[in-house]
């Protein structure tokens, strides 16, 4: 069996991407519960993000959203993240917060909204050379509630439209991931609402256009690790949203819900060769953190995914193959679930203790003083994420 002395130098660049938006006051849209502390600036956010990744070593880039996080200076921002060992990653873009895209926006049958839509994308794109980010990430809201509401192949066509436009304007060091949701806030149909509308709609731009795999973004049961391995054998896994779920969109602490489903996801990832320095699969979190401290609850969806990276690391796969192969069905299993159930968290400790970092950093976090400082500190104005 493989030990973690195996596999231990794998986890050296491991790199998870931190949204901006899970260190704001976010949450359900029955409530945003607020947290003593919030950040009132994208600078916060980062400086927020920068602790996470303090304690853990494993998330030196922070996501940004616009215009959540529009500022006047990119370059400074950038500058400013530096100064903090952090970088600036993915650019969000938003066209589901507008009045003027209640009833869509690169899907819109009116071709002025459409166009405002794509110029909101060019406006990200021109933030992206300033950043220095390699991604755009579109999630669209566009969909509609009932039956009838709208013209379902209308609507793919002017969406293929607009994202030619909007892909026609990315550098050659970018990509363009598009994100996938089968419902929410559209309640019949979303105009994007599975991995393979997003495949077909990728693939009819070019090589630098690719998935974004949410992993909250299922019906219940479905199969993601199966999504995951597709994905990677057609080269059209851009990027990962890591959340949790028990029954929707959650936004939970990836790993929180179901370990299991998430070691799975990490285990078709290595399988496929998403993972490793050679990869250019993203992985970032996409998070909303209501009635948990944000920094901390990032630190756990960091260290969740290390913890299951670690244990994924582990499954043999050469004796994975010739049980497979030779038909054991249990001996096969076992293999994996061998290596699902070894406790990687004393010898994480340990290697975690051999590169300077905390043995248990949400413990050293949670001694810091930082959560009190930044609660005394940061009086009035915390920004929402949602509804900003
Ligand atoms: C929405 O449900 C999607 O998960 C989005 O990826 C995300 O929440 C949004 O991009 C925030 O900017
Ligand atoms: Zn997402
Ligand atoms: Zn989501």
């Amino acid at each position: 069996m493989v030990q973690f002395s195996d596999i231990s130098s794998a986890l050296e660049t491991q790199v998870i991407e931190l949204p901006s938006w899970a260190f704001g006051n976010s949450g359900t849209r029955f409530k945003v519960f607020g947290t003593p502390g919030t950040p009132r600036t994208i600078q916060e956010k980062i400086a927020d993000a920068a602790q996470v990744n303090q304690y853990t070593g494993l998330s030196p880039k922070v996501a940004l959203h616009i215009p959540w996080d529009k500022v006047d200076d990119y370059s400074a921002l950038r500058d400013y993240a530096a100064d903090l060992g952090m970088q600036l990653g993915t650019v969000n873009s938003n066209t589901f917060q507008d009045d003027v895209y209640k009833f869509g926006s690169l899907t819109h049958t009116d071709p002025k909204i459409r166009q405002k839509a794509i110029d909101h994308h060019f406006e990200c794109i021109d933030i992206m050379h300033a950043t220095g980010s390699q991604d755009l990430k579109i999630w669209l809201a566009d969909g509609t509630n009932y039956p009838g509401q709208g013209d379902i192949r209308g609507r793919q066509d002017r969406l293929a439209d607009s994202l030619a436009s909007i892909y026609a304007r990315i550098g050659d060091d970018q990509r363009l991931v598009l994100e996938y949701k089968f419902f929410e806030p559209a309640f019949y149909h979303t105009d994007v609402p599975d991995w393979g509308t997003s495949y077909a709609q990728v693939s009819a731009l070019g090589e630098r256009a690719l998935v974004c795999l949410d992993t909250g973004h299922h019906a219940p049961g479905t199969n993601i690790e199966f999504i995951v391995a597709q994905l990677l054998r057609l080269g059209k896994l851009g990027s990962f949203d890591f959340n949790s779920r028990f029954y929707a969109d959650d936004d939970l602490i990836v790993g929180a819900a179901d370990p299991f489903q998430l070691f799975r996801i990490l285990y078709e990832v290595i399988r496929g060769g998403g993972y490793g320095p050679e990869s250019t699969v993203a992985f970032m979190l996409d998070q909303c953190h209501n009635v948990e401290d944000k920094i901390p609850g990032q630190m756990r969806s960091v260290l969740n995914v290390q913890e299951m990276t670690a244990r994924a690391l582990l499954v043999d796969p050469a004796a994975i193959k010739a049980a497979q192969d030779a038909g054991d069905v249990l001996g096969a299993n076992g293999i994996l679930m061998d290596a699902f159930y070894t406790d990687v968290r004393p010898a994480l400790a340990e290697w975690r203790a051999g590169r300077g970092l905390p043995t248990d950093p949400m413990a050293a976090y949670a001694a810091s003083g930082y959560q009190q400082k930044i609660a005394e500190d940061r009086v009035g104005g915390a920004q929402a994420s949602w509804g900003a």
